[in-house]
């Protein structure tokens, strides 16, 4: 599903899309994800810089993103249209 739908499918458990703010966080995640067989995979985050290109916020509290581990050429707006934050495994690691 594309990002608006996941984060409107956390809304309806009362949840929202993770939103990770600091190493700790991004290794236990990476160690969840990895363990779980998941390295395939793609996860939305709750991260996204539609209000202002570049800037990339927290769409739950609308704060500053925190932490980011982005992979070597990321953060590039492909096609100037890429604009919501995803988990994925690079090098076996998420
Ligand atoms: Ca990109
Ligand atoms: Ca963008």
């Amino acid at each position: 599903m594309n990002w608006f739908s996941a984060a409107l499918y956390c809304r309806n458990y009362d949840m929202d899309l993770a939103v990770i703010e600091s190493a700790a966080e991004m290794n236990a995640l990476s160690y969840l994800t990895t363990n779980e067989g998941h390295l395939g995979l793609y996860f939305w985050l709750g991260v996204t810089d539609l209000a202002e290109e570049g800037k990339f916020m927290s769409l739950k509290d609308v704060r500053p993103m925190l932490y980011a581990k982005w992979v070597k050429g990321q953060p590039d707006d492909a096609g100037q249209n890429e604009d919501c934050v995803h988990l994925w495994a690079f090098d076996n690691i998420f």
